[in-house]
């Protein structure tokens, strides 16, 4: 439990009262103690999100990028440990670093396709019960939020993500963009959705058109997952 604890406030940089069985439910996969870090499984076939997000692109995206943030974290790890172990902190700031980036393309990954389904299929709408009310609490209404977060995930300048928080400190949820995996985050939040806008997120079947990508994504959000994640962060 300790390394699982530490783990998840080194590369999640969440708050304390964000259990380990609620980042469970939003997308983190705690590795066995003292085991690697694995690149989870879709939830659907790659060509599930069709038309709207394309099946090669899903491949590549979970195959070779997610794959290469889990590789990264893992290799970042096993670094701080021979620093550790041999006392040479010299380049403790490039590995320190390394383990913010992958760990947050981890993290950030798991909780992306999780929180997507085929459209129509559980993918699509507009949210209901709990995930409605807070976003009309927090926004003013569900069509401000959409706009705000497609205005977030078109502006981000250069790869990164919007993502929409739970802040833990007065329960409202927050609209935040970060760049490449980790910089621009808050401290105190909990991502609950995002979406992915480095190009390779996009650029087989959007090219340089990032706003049609955000618009097609929209039918492909997975609100029952949000839902989920949302109702884990009132989990103490
Ligand atoms: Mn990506």
């Amino acid at each position: 439990m300790e390394r699982r604890s530490f783990l998840s406030t080194a590369a999640l940089a969440v708050a304390a009262v964000a259990s380990t069985s609620s980042l469970h439910a939003i997308g983190f996969e705690p590795v066995p103690s003292g085991g690697k870090h694995e690149v989870p499984a879709l939830p659907y076939d790659f060509a599930a999100l069709e038309p709207h997000i394309d099946a090669q692109t899903m491949q590549i995206h979970h195959d070779k990028h997610h794959a290469a943030y889990v590789a990264g974290l893992n290799k970042a790890e096993d670094e701080l440990a021979k620093a550790r172990a041999s006392g040479d902190f010299s380049i403790v700031q490039h590995w320190s670093r390394q383990a913010a980036f992958h760990g947050g393309g981890h993290w950030l990954h798991s909780m992306f396709w999780k929180v997507m389904a085929p459209a129509g299929k559980g993918g699509g709408g507009e949210p209901t019960g709990m995930v409605a009310s807070a976003i009309n609490d927090s926004f003013g209404s569900f069509d401000a939020f959409k706009k705000q977060f497609s205005a977030a995930a078109g502006s981000v300048e250069g790869s990164g993500w919007a993502l929409l928080h739970f802040r833990h400190d007065d329960q409202r949820l927050i609209i935040l963009q970060a760049e490449n995996q980790q910089k621009g985050s808050s401290w105190g939040t909990t991502p609950i959705l995002g979406i992915d806008v480095w190009e390779h997120a996009y650029y087989l079947k959007y090219q340089n058109k990032r706003p049609d990508y955000i618009a097609a994504w929209w039918n492909v959000v997975n609100w029952s997952q949000v839902e989920a994640n949302l109702n884990s962060m009132y989990k103490k």
